[in-house]
Order: structure tokens, then sequence, then C-alpha cells
């Protein structure tokens, strides 16, 4: 496996380059073009510029997180023609400087939903949480003002100009249901994906995190048929999948290791992260450690030392500690000590385990 980290640009991250590269064992960066809106096409010059910055720092630019899907793409709206073309124009860009996987998701309107961004756990650390009780009674725009209240950074899935008209976007969803969800993201694979196999580009889906409907918006990418049915609708290995441990790891139904065997052909990129789950729906992230969560990241480990796995591999969210000030879930200490976590599981089953 190779490990990369994620990393949101040198004027929206409190981590460095230079802090990435001393973790041991890391390799590389999942970057984007932040500023980029949906829908238009990352430059060459701009995509070889973010590309050599990252390689000065002696590590790999080959993933990207995430090239973000226009919201009339999802709709299916006659414009998604021009947004598409744009889509396979950028994947054609990110190839000519190297680029290898491409993170992207399909949810409607929100990318990840908490309720609380720093909600304090037993050791006082804090970390992102999702209240079930609350997200039943608490309007986009309210979610929205509680979120993103302390905007040092702005956050992925959360920009402001993606929120400025929440309402409006949802309710153009009003009549959209999850067969039109499918029907259109067949419809963008089906244009894309030859690009991806011409250029040697790996598509890598998210999950839908939580994996649920939240506000009443489709969502489609939850479940272990839901990634049976996507697999299904091209053939090709480069309709691939981000497997995040952390998403699909908040329902209780979802066994993350059977899932790593199930796809293994088409997993590309892994997130690997923890969350405690509570009876009530609600779910806290915690450290990458077994232990600590609902996750068995052992076994998660496990399955991905079992099937070989060759692809990028990054720690998902981590707690806050120690003091630190970063963007909420990407810190560099807890993610860093997942890392650790991970590679330990990994070395002592490349050496064959431990002699019982
Ligand atoms: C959350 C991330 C997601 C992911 C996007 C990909 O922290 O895992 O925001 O990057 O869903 O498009």
């Amino acid at each position: 496996m190779k490990m990369i980290f994620r990393w949101y640009g040198e004027n929206n991250d409190s981590v460095l380059l230079n802090d990435i590269k001393q973790i041991p064992g890391t390799d590389g960066a999942a970057w984007a073009l932040h500023d980029k809106h949906p829908g238009v096409v990352w430059n060459q010059s701009e995509i070889q510029e973010a590309v050599d910055w990252i390689s000065s720092h002696g590590l790999n630019a080959e993933v990207v997180e995430s090239v973000n899907v226009h919201e009339d793409i999802k709709l299916g709206l006659p414009s998604r023609e021009e947004y598409i073309e744009n889509y396979k124009q950028t994947i054609r860009n990110l190839a000519s400087a190297g680029v290898k996987v491409i993170c992207y998701n399909f949810m409607p309107v929100f990318d990840w939903i908490r309720t609380d961004l720093h909600k304090k756990l037993e050791d006082g650390s804090t970390a992102l949480f999702y209240e079930n009780n609350k997200i039943q009674h608490i309007t986009p725009e309210e979610l929205i003002k509680k979120i993103t209240e302390n905007p040092e950074f702005t956050m992925p899935g959360w920009e402001p100009e993606r929120l400025e008209h929440i309402q409006a976007l949802i309710d153009q969803y009003n009549d959209i249901t999850e067969e039109d969800l499918w029907k259109h993201l067949q419809y963008f694979l089906e244009k894309i994906i030859p690009v991806c196999e011409e250029y040697d580009v790996r598509m890598a889906i998210h999950p839908d995190d939580p994996p649920w409907s939240v506000f009443g918006l489709p969502r489609i990418i939850s479940t272990r048929e839901d990634l049976q049915r996507l697999a299904g609708l091209t053939a090709s290995r480069y309709n691939g999948i981000t497997l995040c441990s952390g998403a699909l790891g908040a329902h209780p139904e979802n066994n993350i290791p059977a899932m790593i065997h199930e796809f293994k052909d088409r997993i590309h990129f892994a997130h690997v992260r923890n969350v405690r789950r509570y009876d009530n729906g609600d779910f806290i992230e915690t450290s990458h450690r077994a232990a600590d969560g609902s996750v068995d990241i052992v076994k998660v480990i496990q399955a991905y030392h079992e099937i070989g796995y060759e692809g990028y591999i990054r720690p998902d969210h981590g707690r806050h500690l120690w003091g630190e000030n970063c963007r909420p879930g990407y810190g560099l200490y807890d993610r860093a000590l997942g890392i650790m976590y991970m590679l330990g599981i990994w070395d002592t089953l490349e050496k064959g385990g431990y002699k019982q």
C-alpha cells in the first residue's frame, strides 16, 4: 500500500508539506486546487505548479481529492454536457502531470455532515460528532451557521459559495429520486470512464457520509448493495471506489473487512478512520485504535494485507490534540498517530504476524 496524507495547500492548512514528509512511511499528499469551483477546467499550468511544489518536498502528488462534480450533473440538467466536457478535460490535464487517482463524490448539495466539530471526548481531546436527534430538528441553514461559525479555514464540502443558497439548492432535488440519481451517475461515468481508460486515471467515488439520507436528499453510495450496483454501472476497473472505513462504518450493518475483500479490484484509495457508534444513531470520531471505536481497524488493515493492496491509503479524520489549532478533523498529530498504528499492524503482518 502507498501511504499518503491529505493536504489543503499552503494557504489553507496548518500542516506543512515538510511535516508530512517527516511522518514515517508517508510518500505523498492527496491534494486539490481548492479554489476551483465545480464544473470548471483545471488548467495544465496550475496543475503542474501544484504538482511541482509537492514533488519539491519529496512527496508524490498522484492522488487528487477531490475534483468536485457540478450539481447540474447530479441533477441531470441539460447544462451537464458542458460540465462533463470540462471534467473530461480536467482528467486529461491531471493525467499529463502524473495524477493516477481522482477521488470524488456524488452526494447532493452536502459532502460530509456533522452536528458538532469539537465535541469533547473523555480524554479531553475534541472530535467531529453526529447527533441523530439534533439533525432531525435543525434546518440546513441553522446547521450551516453552527458548523461554519469559526471559519478559520474554508472546509471542503462546506465552502461559502456552495452554502450560500442552500435551501434553493436542496429544493432542486425535490423531485429527484434515488433512481434518478443512479441514472445521472451512470450517465456521468459512461462519458468520463473512456477518457480515464485512455489516460490511465482511476476514478474513486467516496461513499456517503453519513451513509444515509439527510434533509430528505437522495444518497446512493451507502451500503454493500450500493457498491455492487456502482461496480455494475460500467465494467471498467477505472470506475472505482474510495473505501472510507469511517463513512461506511457509521452504519452498523456495513462490514468493512468484507467489503474490502468483495471490492478489492475497485478500491483505488483507502480512507482509514474509526468511529464510535451509539445505539441511538449518534456517532463520534475517535483515534484510529480498534479498542477506541466500533470499527475494528486491525481487521481493516488485515483485510488490505490479505488482498495484497497496492493502492493509495491515508489516515482520515483525527481528533484535535495537544492544543493544536487546525482545520476540523485534519490536524497533524492524530492523523500521524493513525499512520503509525496502521503501519504497525501492516509491518507486523508483513513479518508473518505474532507467534502465538
Ligand atoms: C471528508 C472527506 C470527503 C471527501 C470527499 C471526496 O473528510 O473524506 O470530504 O474528500 O467526499 O469528494
